[in-house]
């Protein structure tokens, strides 16, 4: 007897990356209900956690979750706590589909918000959608109000440089054509602004959605974190300088109705 000639899946269409930490309360569910979104909106999805040998062991639990959903799981494991900036270039690396996302562990950022931010990507074929929670329609709920006002600020400090007005979501979509090779030079949170500035997007899409903030684990925001920003800002305003001037074209898009 031979063995079956081992079937090659085709590649799928979207491929989320979920960067984390300490999210062990929560990843399986957030895996089943992404998959079930997936399903539920006939979309061929891959999901590619990263994880950074969290101490409460999030990567083991995710490897035992990856057998059920395979071959569209994926984990890759690092060393330690490297960055969600890395984590999430890193995913991409890994990641197979031609439309790469980013969304947190923690269910602030709604699974059932990804069928809407891919069919912007698919109808109006811009190089990205941000989820955006600053626009018309977007909104954060539960967050404490100096949370609140420090992430207002951190949005308006990057205004001169981009259109977009979230540009320090956590949340969106982006063409792998327009991300392959870049080097991003913060590993930190910022993540999307880092792209929006160093990568080859010509035209963006803000889409608004409404964050909630988590009811389990705890944020890994932090000073450091904060500090972070603003040399990151930095080195983006010297680069904006340089080049004077911003060529994306921005578009807002209402939430589906
Ligand atoms: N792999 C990895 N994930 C991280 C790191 N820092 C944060 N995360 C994950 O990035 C996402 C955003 O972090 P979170 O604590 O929710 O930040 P907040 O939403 O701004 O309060 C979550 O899924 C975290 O688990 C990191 O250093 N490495
Ligand atoms: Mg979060």
């Amino acid at each position: 007897m031979t063995a079956a000639p081992t079937a090659t899946p085709l590649a799928p269409e979207l491929s989320v990356v979920v960067p984390t930490y300490n999210e062990r309360t929560r990843i399986a569910e957030l895996i089943a209900s992404i998959f079930e979104v997936f399903r539920t909106h006939a979309v061929d999805g891959e999901l590619v956690i990263v994880d950074d040998n969290s101490p409460d062991g999030t990567g083991d639990l995710v490897d035992g979750l990856v057998p059920a959903h395979a071959p569209r799981l994926v984990v890759v494991h690092r060393t330690g706590k490297l960055g969600l900036g890395s984590a999430v270039m890193k995913g991409f690396l890994t990641a197979s589909a031609p439309v790469l996302g980013v969304m947190d562990a923690d269910f602030s950022h709604p699974p059932s918000a990804l069928p809407h931010l891919l069919e912007v990507l698919r109808h109006t074929r811009v190089d990205a959608v941000i989820g955006s929670r600053y626009i018309e329609g977007g909104e954060v709920q539960n967050w404490p109000f100096s949370r609140l006002m420090l992430s207002r600020l951190a949005c308006i400090l990057a205004w001169p440089l981009t259109p977009v007005r979230d540009a320090t979501s956590g949340f969106f979509l982006i063409r792998r054509l327009v991300v392959e090779g870049v080097d991003i030079q913060s590993g930190g949170f910022k993540i999307c602004l880092e792209l929006l500035m160093r990568s080859r997007v010509q035209s963006v899409a803000e889409v608004p959605y409404v964050f909630v903030d988590r009811t389990v684990g705890t944020s890994k925001m932090s000073l450091r974190e904060a500090l972070g920003y603003f040399s990151q800002l930095r080195q983006l305003y010297g680069l904006a300088l340089a080049r004077r001037r911003s060529s994306i074209r921005y578009q807002r898009v209402p939430p589906p109705t």
